[in-house]
Order: structure tokens, then sequence, then C-alpha cells
């Protein structure tokens, strides 16, 4: 933020410019200040926190421990923050950003309030264009997509939505003064990981509650509690080899990998190990018990069927049970974490509406229509997500060498080599970027090795005086082959999930996310690094070549 009253300069030269004020660009801000680089973030929204500025639906938390879901870099930092809960809320993270932000002095250069239109690059000057909603110009010797994989709203395009008389929010642009649903008909349409933590508390204040489901989710038990401040203090003190752990670890969390395959053990092993998942609780539960759960389809499907019956024991109604009974790979979809989600359907006022069988047809002024019938309704909330992982990069006019688009080069899908840079794109970072292990994995872990890798890199060619560093062709297209390799060897692009933009009609069907794990994915990335940044085009000097 810039200064009370003081207006930041419509045409600075900048080192760094930064787009987006999350956990990914506020580090990102953090680490540049430190190499006494002069950085600016862009961000669309009126105060920093991304993610957690957005989504302020009830019941908003995240899924990955509070403990582990934040940012390691500062110990004081580590030490002072208080985590109340065994998962925070979205209240208590919005708050923890926002210390963030003030601690470190970052808000004098972060620009709220400024979207990010176009990016240009100007060759002849090696400089980014950075071109805002409002107009102004920018130039920066480099730019950083801090920009969220999870930031670019998919629209409700329901014919009648502008005719209707009650009220509409989208859950990732929710009011910042709470919803009041007392003595309402609330509608909610999906059943992804947000409409499965706002049904319950929805449920909690509604008269009715009609939940459309169009494909049922698999959730696990939270088994959220109070955090006590000893246990914190704890965890505390085994804190850098906890963070180490998260880090060389397959999803980014402190959790030893499974050793043994679920088809090797007897069924009464298997159970045993599922059940101690599900009393344990949380987005692991089932998915850490065995080496083939993402692998093997019959593995997997002992994971499904344990899962479905967990939801017929829960769910009393038969035939609600039988249709909150997902189908596909458990875990090709993000698993979802839940509160008393499918305990919710035996209460008498709320109920499944299967928009599979009949789908919504139209909004109308009181309601929603289906194939089946109206439902009158005094709210609708969507929680239809988002145009995931690469949204938000594409909803920027980004033009690199020769003034090719992005979006023309990624027609048929993403391209980058790991996932951090794009071949004719010079000095253009991406934060989790399509490629690397991003949404896979617990994310603030992954960012932050971004960032670092990515403030390292600046480092390296700022003292050696080199002005441009760009993937060379060939590093993108082995990344490339080997990221979809290794995908295909899984059970994931077999799901029509958001992972393979199945959820945005026209979008290429591409599996986008690196899946061999965070631990070896930091390897490869510190690999590349200390070969001088192999794969990529130094300054116009060609790197020696990568092999995989
Ligand atoms: P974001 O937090 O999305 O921030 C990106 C920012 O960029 C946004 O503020 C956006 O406004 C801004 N921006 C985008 N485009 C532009 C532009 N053109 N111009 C200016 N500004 C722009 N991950 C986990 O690992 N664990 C969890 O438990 C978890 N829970 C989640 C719960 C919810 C409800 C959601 C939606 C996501 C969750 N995630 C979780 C994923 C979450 O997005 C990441 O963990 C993390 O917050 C991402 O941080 P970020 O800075 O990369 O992106
Ligand atoms: O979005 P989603 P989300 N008609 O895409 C349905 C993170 N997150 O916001 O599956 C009818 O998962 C759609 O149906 P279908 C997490 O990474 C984490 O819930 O396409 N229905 C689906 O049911 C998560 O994965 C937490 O058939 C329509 C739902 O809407 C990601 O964010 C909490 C429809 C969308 O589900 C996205 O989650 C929240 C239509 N036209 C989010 N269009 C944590 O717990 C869409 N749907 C940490």
């Amino acid at each position: 933020m810039t200064p009370q009253g003081a207006r930041p300069s419509r045409t600075a030269d900048l080192d760094v410019a930064v787009v987006g004020a999350g956990f990914a660009g506020l580090y990102m801000l953090h680490r540049l200040r430190g190499l006494g680089l002069r950085a600016r973030v862009f961000e669309r929204g009126t105060d920093v926190g991304g993610t957690w500025f957005w989504n302020r639906y009830p019941g908003a938390r995240c899924d990955i421990e509070s403990v582990d879901y934040c940012y390691s870099f500062s110990s004081d930092l580590l030490a002072e923050w208080t985590w109340t809960e065994r998962y925070a809320t979205q209240p208590e993270i919005l708050r923890y950003l926002h210390h963030v932000a003030d601690r470190f002095g970052l808000r004098r250069d972060i620009q709220l309030g400024t979207r990010v239109t176009s990016l240009r690059y100007d060759e002849p000057g090696a400089r980014w264009l950075v071109e805002t909603g409002a107009g102004d110009v920018v130039t920066a010797r480099h730019c950083v997509l801090a920009v969220g994989n999870l930031s670019s709203v998919k629209r409700p395009d329901f014919p009648g939505l502008d005719s209707f008389l009650g009220e509409w929010h989208h859950t990732a642009r929710w009011p910042a003064s709470s919803v009041d649903f007392r003595g309402k008909r609330v509608g909610v349409i999906g059943t992804g990981s947000t409409a499965i933590q706002a049904v319950p508390q929805i449920a909690k204040q509604a008269d009715q509650v009609y939940v459309f489901q169009r494909t049922p989710n698999y959730s696990m038990p939270a088994r959220n509690r109070p955090l006590p401040p000893e246990e914190l203090r704890a965890v505390l003190r085994g804190y850098p080899g906890r963070r180490r752990a998260a880090q060389m670890s397959d999803a980014g969390v402190p959790v030893p990998p499974p050793e043994r395959s679920a088809l090797e053990v007897s069924a009464e092993e298997r159970r045993r190990m599922y059940e101690a998942g599900w009393r344990r609780g949380g987005i692991n539960a089932l998915s850490y018990a065995f080496t083939d759960f993402f692998t093997d389809e019959l593995a997997n499907f002992t994971a499904q069927e344990f899962a479905r019956e967990k939801i017929r024991a829960i769910v009393r109604d038969r035939s609600a049970a039988e249709a909150l009974c997902p189908a596909h790979h458990i875990g090709t979809k993000r698993t979802c974490v839940d509160t008393g989600y499918f305990e919710t359907y035996n209460a008498g006022h709320v109920h499944l509406v299967d928009v599979r069988r009949s789908p919504v047809t139209r909004v109308t002024p009181r309601g929603l229509e289906t194939a089946a019938g109206e439902y009158p309704l005094d709210v609708i909330v969507f929680a239809i997500g988002f145009d995931a992982i690469t949204g938000a990069i594409l909803e920027i006019d980004i033009r690199g060498r020769g003034g090719a688009t992005l979006a023309g080069k990624w027609s048929g899908g993403p391209r980058s080599h790991l996932g951090l840079c794009v071949a004719g794109f010079p000095n253009l970072f991406i934060v989790t970027g399509p490629g690397s292990p991003g949404v896979l994995s617990n994310m603030v872990v992954s960012i932050e090795q971004h960032v670092d890798w990515i403030a390292d890199c600046l480092s390296h060619l700022e003292g050696r005086g080199i002005d441009r560093i760009e993937a060379s062709a060939g590093a993108e297209d082995a990344w490339v082959r080997h990221v979809n390799e290794i995908a295909g060897a899984t059970l994931y692009p077999r799901a029509s999930s958001w992972y393979v933009g199945a959820n945005i009609p026209g979008k290429p069907r591409v599996f986008m996310p690196y899946v061999g794990g965070c631990g070896t994915y930091r390897r490869e990335c510190e690999e590349v690094a200390g070969r001088g940044y192999a794969g990529f085009i130094l300054g116009g000097t060609a790197a020696p070549p990568i092999a995989f």
C-alpha cells in the first residue's frame, strides 16, 4: 500500500514487478527487498491475503494443519504467532497475512486495487511493460506472476441470473459483511471442497437448504480441535526438522511415506489402516496408508469402498446416501475435508438435488429451475470453483519475444520449464505454475520453495551482471514430456477434474501439475541451479542442456 495520499509512480522503472499479494507475492516482496531490489506488488483486491481475502464464505478454513500451512522463513514470526486450532479459519489466516505484511513493512510497496491487464516484453530495452487497469504503464526488468492457482473465479453463467429477485453470491467473491441466512431458503450449487465446508454452516442458520449436486466427492473428517498452547510450543521446538520433512515429502506435509501396497496386506489389516486414518482425519486420512493409492486401480478401489461405506453409515436416507457416494478414483479430484458434511443430510431441512440427472436449466425470478421442476429460493450460493492453475495467468495479455502471446503458446495446454519459466518469455517467473507440484501439495511449502529459487536466481544474475534469463525450448520440451509421462503412470489424468481443466468448457484437457512429489521436485530445481541454471539461456548465452 502506498503511503496515505501519495500516488504511486505511473512510470516507475522497477527491478521486479510482482503480480498478486497472497502468500506468494508477500514473501516474494520480502525476499526481493532483502536483495536490495526495487520491487512493487500489484494486487487487484483492496487488501492483501489472496485466497484468504476473497474466500470469506462460512466454514472457510485450511485443510493442511495450521502449523504447516504457514511461512517458515522467519523463526521470530513462527515464535510470535499463535495458531488456535488444528485447522485455522479464514479470518485467522487473513489476520496472519496482515500481520506478516505489517511486521515486515511490506505494505509501502504494494499497490492495492490495481489489476495488471497486460505484460509486454520490450526486447531492445530488455524490460517488461506492465500495464494496469487504470492505463498506467510501469517498466520492470523482471516480472513474477504470483497470481494464484485458484484465484480466477468460474463465473456463474446460468441463464436468467439477472432476473433473480433474491440475493446471490459466489463463494470466492464473498462479501466482507456476513450474509444472513436466518429464515431463508438457500440453494448451494456445487459439492467441491468449498460447498462441503459451507453447507453445514449455512444449514445451522437457514430455514431450508437445497444442495444442487452434479458430481459427488470424497470427503475426509477434519477432526478439527483447539490447539493447546503447550502442543504448539512442542511443535515449534522441533520445527526445523518438521519443516524439512514436509519439504522433502511428496505432498509438503510432515507425514512418513507409506511403505506397503494395499494389495499385499490382508483385508483386515487394510481395514485397520483405513480406520486409523479415518479416526485421525485430514486430507491424507486414506491416501497415506499405502504406496499404490494413486497408481493402482484395485488398490484405489479398496479406499473408495471404505469411503463409500462411511457415507452409507452416516447418511440415514438410503437414496441420499447412494447419491452422495462418489464413483471416481479417490484422490484424482481433490479430496475434501469436512466437519459434519454428510451428517448434515440427516437434518430434515437439508435436501440433496441431483442435477446430473436433472440439470439446472435457468435461474428464475423466484429461484432455480432444473429439468425436474422449480426450487423457490431466497439466496443462491455458487460454489462452482475456479478456472484453475492457468486462469489467472491467461487473464493477463502476456506477450513475450517477437510479440508472441502466452495464450497462443498455451492453446494446447500450458508449457513451461519446471513450472517456473516459459521459453520465449525472458525474465518472467511463475510461482507454483503449471508443471510444478503446487496444487498437489501444501501450497505454502511450495510457494516458499519457488520464491527462494527465484530470489536466488535473481541474486545469481545480479551478481554477474547478467540481464536476461530464459528457459530454452529444448529444456521446456523435455520437462513437459517428463511431467506428462509421470502423470500418465498415475490414475490422476482419468478424472474430469480441474487438474485437467475439465471444469471449464473449451479448456484443453491436459493434466497440469507435476506428480513427482515436492522432495523430488526440489532436488531437481536445486540441481538445475547448481549447474549454473542448466536448461536456461542466460544473458544470451546457452547454458549446458539438461537431461532427464
Ligand atoms: P492467491 O492467494 O490466490 O493470491 C493471488 C493474488 O493475485 C490474489 O489476491 C489475486 O487477486 C491477485 N491477482 C491475480 N491476478 C491478478 C492481476 N492480473 N492483477 C493484480 N492482481 C492479481 N492450499 C493449501 O495448501 N492448503 C489449504 O488448506 C488450502 N485451502 C484453501 C482454501 C480455499 C477456500 C481455497 C480457494 C484455496 C485453498 N488452498 C489451500 C490453495 C490456496 O490458494 C493456496 O494455499 C495459497 O493461498 C495461494 O497463495 P498465492 O499467493 O499463490 O495465490
Ligand atoms: O471448486 P470445485 P471449489 N452446474 O471445482 C460444481 C481448494 N479449496 O471451490 O464436479 C452444476 O472443486 C462442480 O460439479 P462437477 C481446493 O483445492 C480448498 O469447491 O464439475 N454444478 C463441483 O461440484 C479445491 O479443490 C478448501 O460436476 C456445477 C463444484 O461446482 C479448490 O479450492 C476449501 C456447475 C465446484 O467444485 C476448488 O474448490 C475450498 C454447473 N454449471 C477450496 N459448475 C479446503 O478445505 C460447477 N459445478 C482447504
